[in-house]
């Protein structure tokens, strides 16, 4: 079951945008971009710039000849800024030149003369200035205001979270060529030919028929080129199509880092309020969303926060409200969990101040108000299937919880320089595009003559092993070799109108359509030979491990000779199929519907050791039950949860992302931005396979598993603050994630550096 791209990978063969061979002739650009984060542009004089050595062009807004406009879901983002900038790295022009150098070069030799305007970084001053991307939304369910009268205890607080860089391994990239008949072909590494297609024909003024973008594989996108890859890619398109000769742009890493958003920067205020017996009755949230200087994705992924509200437990009375703020940073966009950890990490904050208060521990709280079967989340959707309770209690059997509680009490009184912290992290995650719309996939497949199978689906390999599993589907359903299948490159006109390879759901989606691609041809195949072999019964026929089997006895066909006959006998050997998940849908007017095919559950437990001298942290342990349905393929599924795991306590831990006062990335290299490595890597993580799990809306009941689990890492915040308290009981914790050594170290020691106190408005 391994991933057959891993032979590639390991080798150095798998060919990434950069490793292409350059066709003749082709072109380099380069970007100019703002250098202030807010500002109107005076004069730009590219006098010099194209004089420099090997210098084709300098292509700005004017030369667009269609629409100069990117936005997805808002049109409020220009691809070349003509008249304003909203934040540094902000394009404004593209250099072309022989070679990237020059056009680097080329590139600093521009002059501009901006008249600067004031900038807003904060999110709640952004909504102080009603600087929104779009009007706040809020959902609703039972009436908090009068829930909060039966509360014993409410408590009021703030809860942040930072932004994340994607650090995918390959930058943004793409590579465009002119076709005859004004047609243009594109080579991206996005997660969304679709959105590159349209967003090409929009800037170019052709139609979409005359765009073709393919995709072979990102290294990595995690988000980050569901929507941000698309700019680049019609800059190439543009490039090309004035050129008339290849153009490729490939951004340097400090340079993506500095132009492309992030994980949104969450504020939120909460209140949450429980009754004695640890019930919580009532839990209400806004959520400032830093959304940077245009829409984006910011929207929907604001909506994903409202739907993951409450994490995996019921609460029936809810009130949370989603602001999107417009800031002078550049756009925040999609990154693994959309939305989701935003909310999940307020939530728990709460829950980890209300025991803080109450003198118990957050698990005693977390394991009360778990979701059962049939508890209704705030947007009206039911738990179905609901293993939430089933992945916690089989955690703490796994991992004797009773006992490594009393172990780590232990090791607390006797040990001084070294505590120990753990925390306890359920997940619930919801499947599905949010926008109804989205889900939809189609697949087309080929069997050739000699019996091997090509198939084209929509779904985009970025490191997740879609591929594999998509070949492991085909090979599964004709019952042939894994070798005999292989996956084309992701092509727009091989695959159309595709939704982006994202929520999770590209093996669902894409595995559906391409189950039911499939059926159609070997309904085909076995409905001719049936006629041959003179069966009427179609049931007694049926291919197994690459022979025809005749009631259950092997006949002359191998598969090889069934295709051939199938061919002889002029029966298409190909078809196209299409999916939409069946079920689904969402009011926007009301906020309820059943947004989502079904829920992902899981509970971690992760334990910290923390260094109180030095304020630097190891998490050493972390113990997962998580519900991957029938996983399609285990060891796949087991390297997504602990890459998104890893991930998630990377977010929660040592990465921070960090502006200066004008605006500018200083976290902006590898020397400034930390992200986990192999030290910082546990040493030890066991995830283990939540047993009985079925799940009739995914292919072979499998579960969708690229994002749920990086929100286990959310654990790790509070594991660490468990251990701060472990050392000195009354430390604040402020509920501002990352939690890094820095700040670990001044709560440790300083007294001066106090959050405003928690108010409190009710007492037991
Ligand atoms: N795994 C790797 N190796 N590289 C990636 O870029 N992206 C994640 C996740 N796992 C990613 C990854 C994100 S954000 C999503 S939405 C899913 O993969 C998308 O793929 P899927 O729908 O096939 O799970
Ligand atoms: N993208 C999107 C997503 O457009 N809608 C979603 O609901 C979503 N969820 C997770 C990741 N990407
Ligand atoms: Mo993933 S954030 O849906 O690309």
């Amino acid at each position: 079951m391994k991933n057959y791209d891993s032979y590639q990978h390991v080798r150095g063969e798998s060919l990434f945008l950069d490793d292409l061979t350059s066709p003749e002739g082709v072109l380099h650009a380069a970007i100019f971009s703002s250098p202030i984060a807010h500002g109107l542009i005076k004069t730009i004089d590219f006098h010099e710039a194209l004089n420099s050595s090997g210098v084709i062009a300098i292509l700005s807004a004017k030369d667009i000849p269609g629409e100069n406009q990117i936005g997805g879901i808002i049109p409020d983002e220009v691809l070349l800024a003509s008249e304003k900038v909203d934040y540094i790295g902000q394009p404004i022009a593209l250099v072309i030149a022989d070679s990237y150098l020059n056009a680097k070069k080329a590139s600093n030799k521009i002059k501009i003369n901006l008249e600067k305007l004031p900038p807003i970084f904060d999110p709640r001053e952004a909504f102080r200035n009603n600087s929104l991307i779009i009007p706040s939304r809020t959902f609703e369910i039972g009436d908090v205001e009068r829930a909060w009268k039966s509360c014993d205890l409410i408590i009021e607080g703030t809860a942040d979270s930072g932004g994340q860089e994607h650090l995918y391994l390959e930058t943004q990239a793409a590579l465009a060529y002119p076709q005859e008949g004004n047609k243009i072909k594109i080579i991206s590494s996005t997660q969304s030919p679709t959105a590159v297609q349209r967003t090409t024909a929009r800037i170019l003024a052709i139609k979409m028929n005359q765009v073709e973008v393919d995709v072979t594989r990102l290294g990595g996108g995690f988000g980050g080129k569901e929507d941000q890859a698309t700019a680049w890619a019609v800059m190439a398109a543009l490039g090309a199509y004035k050129m008339k000769a290849p153009v490729k742009l490939v951004l340097k890493r400090n340079d993506d880092m500095r132009m492309t958003g992030k994980r949104h920067p969450y504020s939120s205020d909460f209140k949450i309020g429980l009754t004695n017996d640890l019930k919580i009755l009532a839990y209400e949230v806004t959520f400032y969303q830093n959304a940077g200087a245009a829409a984006d994705l910011s929207p929907a992924i604001l909506e994903r926060t409202l739907f993951h509200t409450t994490n995996s437990y019921f609460i029936p009375n809810v009130k949370a409200t989603g602001i999107s703020c417009k800031t002078n940073l550049p756009p925040n966009t999609a990154f693994r969990g959309f939305g989701g950890p935003q909310a999940m990490f307020v939530i728990e904050s709460a829950i980890f101040k209300a025991a803080e208060k109450l003198g118990v521990d957050p698990f005693e709280i977390q394991e009360k108000n778990l979701l059962n079967e049939g508890d209704e989340f705030p947007f009206g959707q039911r738990a179905e299937n609901c293993n939430a309770r089933k992945t916690w209690n089989e955690l703490k059997r796994k991992i004797n919880f009773e006992k490594t509680k009393v172990n780590i009490r232990n090791f607390n009184q006797e040990n001084n320089l070294i505590k120990k912290g753990f925390a306890l992290m359920p997940i619930c995650f919801g499947i599905s595009f949010t926008n109804t719309l989205m889900n939809q996939a189609n697949a087309l497949v080929h069997i050739y003559t000699d019996g091997s199978v090509g198939i084209s689906t929509a779904a985009v390999e970025m490191g997740q092993g879609v591929n594999h599993k998509l070949r492991q589907v085909a090979a599964e359903l004709f019952s042939i070799d894994l070798e005999k299948v292989s996956i084309e490159s992701t092509n727009t006109t091989r695959s159309a109108n595709t939704s982006p390879t994202a929520a999770s759901s590209a093996a669902d989606l894409n595995g559906k359509a391409l189950e039911n691609a499939c059926r159609i041809i070997l309904d085909r195949i076995i409905t001719n030979i049936a006629r041959e072999l003179k069966v009427d019964d179609l049931k007694r026929l049926l291919i197994k491990k690459n022979i025809l089997l005749l009631d259950n006895k092997p006949t002359e066909f191998t598969w090889e000779k069934l295709i051939q006959k199938t061919y002889t006998d002029r029966v298409s050997l190909s078809a196209q199929a299409y999916y939409a998940t069946p079920g689904i849908y969402f009011n926007r007017n009301i906020n309820k519907g059943k947004a989502f095919a079904y829920h992902v559950y899981g509970t971690a437990f992760i334990e910290t050791a923390l260094d109180c001298l030095r304020g630097i942290y190891k998490i050493t342990d972390v113990k997962i039950v998580h519900d991957f349905g029938k996983s399609l393929n285990p060891v796949i599924d087991k390297g997504q949860a602990e890459g998104a795991l890893i991930q998630g306590l990377g977010w929660m831990t040592i990465e921070e992302v960090i502006y200066d006062e004008r605006g500018k990335l200083i976290t902006d290299t590898l020397s400034t931005y930390k992200v986990p490595d192999l030290h910082f890597t546990p040493d030890k993580v066991e995830i283990n396979f939540l047993e009985d799990s079925e799940n009739p809306m995914g292919i072979f009941n499998s579960k969708a598993i690229g994002e749920p689990p990086l929100m286990y890492g959310i654990g790790g915040y509070f594991a660490i603050a468990n251990a701060i308290k472990a050392f000195k009981q009354d430390t604040n914790i402020d509920c501002k994630a990352p939690m890094t050594p820095e700040k670990v170290l001044i709560s440790l020691y300083s007294e001066s550096i106090k959050q405003k106190p928690l108010k409190i408005t009710k007492e037991s």
